[in-house]
């Protein structure tokens, strides 16, 4: 009894003077409310292999919870928030060049090309991290959300269409560029203000992938969706930077194994999701039209891609070339690597 209890006490000692890891709370902070949302599944998967895996405890705050996405990211920054997840349509006003992700018809739209380029993109991968880290974050991964399709009052088929349609966008200049290109009035707004501002009609536009407008319904304050296939939601898990420096090796294997098995899972998940959503919208509302333009109708909208990627390179200089030539050098290699 004696001995245990001395080996009890010197075991304790030991511990605490190598720093041995206490179990604790860390707060996990996403854009999106539903539990069923992209952003929430892949929280939660995260939260579920970190507590497997260790004594920690992650408590996952959804959209709502803390605020807008822009007070979230100052939270992280702060150590408020260990982690947050917070797409590049708000971070590209912090980072410039997070905006690459809005030039429209970059990403590719066969998803297993797709998958292949987040997982093994230089630009992600290499680039980005450092980017983040200068704004006191650690990138823990990109992943994609979906197809990002319109909803809006009227059909729209051709730009002229979304003439004089107040559109909102994310809170990003590129985007500004992007959608003054399609031929629209654009609009930044953050997220919480979209439902209202159709509702009274300050706004007669805006995009998103299709489980957001299903989990958001979009469709009860517009009556047309369109998809062009201009691009994919991409969005960015981070932790605080001195919280991740902080962490022993062990803790640090642990937070990167929890996001690699959250990334695997959150491909699975959205296997047919966006047909899932469309569906399950039509249903919901059954003379809300669904238009998915043909490769001849988008094609006005493609010729816009050189002018926004000529005002991304205006925005970001020598920085965004760097990261948008990787970028496309990356895309090619996903492509090689999954065609045929
Ligand atoms: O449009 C937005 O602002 C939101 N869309 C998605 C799919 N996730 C979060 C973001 O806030």
């Amino acid at each position: 009894m004696h001995i245990l209890r001395m080996t009890t006490r010197a075991t304790i000692a030991l511990g605490l003077a190598a720093g041995a890891a206490s179990a604790d709370t860390w707060r996990y902070a996403t854009e999106e409310a539903a539990e069923t949302d992209v952003q929430n599944v892949f929280a939660n998967k995260f939260k579920e292999e970190v507590e497997a895996n260790s004594d920690h405890t992650i408590e996952v705050y959804p959209f709502g919870a803390l605020g807008e996405s822009e007070a979230l990211l100052e939270q992280a920054q702060a150590g408020i928030l260990q982690f947050v997840d917070q797409s590049p349509g708000f971070t590209g006003s912090l980072i410039p060049e997070a905006q690459v992700f809005f030039v429209p018809y970059l990403l590719p739209q066969d998803n297993e090309a797709l998958v292949e380029f987040f997982r093994n993109s230089v630009a992600i991968n290499e680039m980005f991290p450092e980017l983040y880290a200068e704004q006191g974050l650690e990138l823990l991964t990109m992943f994609p959300e979906g197809e990002v399709c319109m909803t809006t009052q009227e059909p729209v088929r051709t730009p002229e269409d979304l003439n004089e349609v107040k559109f909102r966008v994310m809170t990003n200049p590129l985007l500004v560029e992007s959608y003054q290109a399609f031929g629209a009035t654009p609009t930044p707004l953050p997220w919480g203000e979209v439902y209202g501002a159709l509702q009274t009609g300050i706004i007669q536009g805006q995009e998103n992938p299709g489980f957001f407008l299903e989990s958001t319904k979009m469709y009860e304050v517009t009556d047309v969706i369109t998809c062009i296939g201009h691009n994919n939601f991409t969005t960015a898990v981070m932790a605080n930077k001195d919280f991740y420096d902080g962490l022993s090796e062990e803790d640090q294997q642990v937070v990167d194994n929890a996001i690699a098995a959250a990334f695997d899972y959150i491909v699975e998940y959205q296997a047919g999701l966006q047909e899932e959503s469309l569906q399950n919208i039509q249903e919901a509302k059954p003379d809300m039209q669904v238009n998915v333009l043909s490769e001849e109708e988008r094609q006005p909208f493609m010729e816009t891609a050189g002018q926004v990627e000529d005002a991304f390179i205006d925005m970001t200089g020598e920085s965004g070339q760097r990261i948008l030539d990787q970028m496309k050098q990356d895309l090619e290699a996903a492509q090689s690597a999954t065609s045929g």
